[in-house]
């Protein structure tokens, strides 16, 4: 890490209630939007770490109701492990460290917003799934933090990125940036645009049932990715999930559906070898099996029924977002390779096919359950 921004990060780590001294800092890697470094601190003659993160103004236009969402859900979380007799909250529910002036973020000079979170010791998350045991996990995790919340006392939350997984307005950016095509990339993607297109007719079926008032608006996760799962080193099972910036209102299927993009195919969400992106029946069982253990006290039998297609709404809306950004010019997703939002999107298509493939059999198991 070049010394100006090890300078500057010893100056943000100074504004946090942080006792000790910082020793070291890394750059953490994963996630395309924010900025996030594992810090380490002598306090007491032992290292102990933080996590401190510099939110994406680009992406969250207000960060201070961001991190008003991220105080109230966390402390909640916290306050039902504690009823429940839970050991290890740190781990098990996120911790913001507060600055020096008792506020939740600290902003710097430049305007950025840095916040503190206590780092979740002895867990690691993964890219891909690497078992059958872990997609149960994903989704019984995820499931339980849908379920803790539902009885959040108070307003309801901001929408920190008002409508973030509204399918059709996510398709009306897409045809906005074809017939734009201010980066001259269209001729690149010509039968991901077809794809993509071809589908309008169902993306309206998610919203259609809420605005019907068949399915509940909840408090959801919105970024269920599978590495934002943190499984315990020893034992494998989840602790907690993390990147809580996108918790607001929302549908269960926002999150099933980014858990059935992210958990039951094999490969990276960057797999440039199509062949081997597919859904694995096994794997979505087992996340299913776990999502509907951690959610049968309150998921009506009308949200079950959409659970399948989640999967393939969610995949394909991602994917319409990837393609966006490449036909725009990668301003939103950070890219490490020419034409790398192409590749994501290729690997999304190809998934949604997968999925339609079997969703009618995904959908019978889920109803078996
Ligand atoms: C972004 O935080 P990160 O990088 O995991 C994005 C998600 C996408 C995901 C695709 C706020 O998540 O919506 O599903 O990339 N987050 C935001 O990998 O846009
Ligand atoms: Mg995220």
């Amino acid at each position: 890490m070049p010394l100006y921004r090890q300078q500057h990060l010893q100056a943000i780590s100074q504004q946090f209630q942080i006792y000790g001294q910082i020793l070291h800092a890394e750059p953490c890697k994963i996630g395309h939007i924010n900025e996030t470094y594992t810090a380490t601190y002598d306090q007491g003659g032992i290292s102990v770490r933080y996590i401190h993160q510099k939110i994406n103004r680009a992406v969250f236009q207000n960060p201070a109701a961001v991190m008003d969402n991220v105080v109230r859900v966390t402390s909640h979380l916290r306050k039902k492990l504690e009823t429940t007799g839970a050991r290890q909250i740190t781990r098990r529910a996120l911790t913001v460290v507060p600055t020096r002036d008792g506020k939740s973020y600290y902003c710097d000079g430049n305007g950025d917003f840095w916040r503190t979170y206590v780092f979740v010791e002895r867990v690691q998350s993964f890219e891909s799934v690497q078992s059958t045991a872990q997609a149960y996990e994903a989704g019984r995790a995820f499931g339980e933090f849908q379920a803790l919340l539902a009885d959040l006392p108070g307003e309801r939350l901001h929408e920190t990125i008002p409508h973030f997984h509204d399918t059709r307005m996510r398709f009306a950016a897409l045809k906005k940036a074809i017939q734009e095509d201010s980066h001259d990339r269209a001729q690149f993607a010509k039968p991901e645009i077809e794809f993509a297109l071809a589908q309008e007719p169902w993306i309206g079926t998610l919203l259609d049932a809420h605005a019907r008032g068949d399915i509940p608006e909840r408090i959801t996760h919105n970024d269920t990715k599978f590495n934002n799962v943190m499984l315990d080193w020893e034992t494998g099972r989840a602790v907690c999930v993390v990147d809580l910036d996108t918790v607001m209102p929302g549908l269960v299927h926002y999150d099933f559906g980014d858990m059935v993009r992210t958990t039951t195919s094999p490969t990276l969400e960057d797999e440039t070898d199509l062949s081997k992106v597919q859904m694995q029946m096994p794997m979505f069982k087992e996340l299913a099996r776990g999502y509907i253990d951690a959610t049968r006290n309150f998921l009506t039998p009308a949200e079950k029924q959409y659970l399948a297609f989640s999967g393939r709404l969610i995949t394909f809306t991602i994917g319409i977002r990837f393609l966006t950004d490449y036909l725009m010019g990668d301003t939103y997703f950070r890219v490490h390779r020419p034409h790398h939002n192409l590749d994501r999107c290729r690997t999304q298509f190809k998934l949604v096919r997968s999925i339609m493939e079997q969703e009618e059999a995904m959908q019978k198991y889920v109803d078996s359950l």
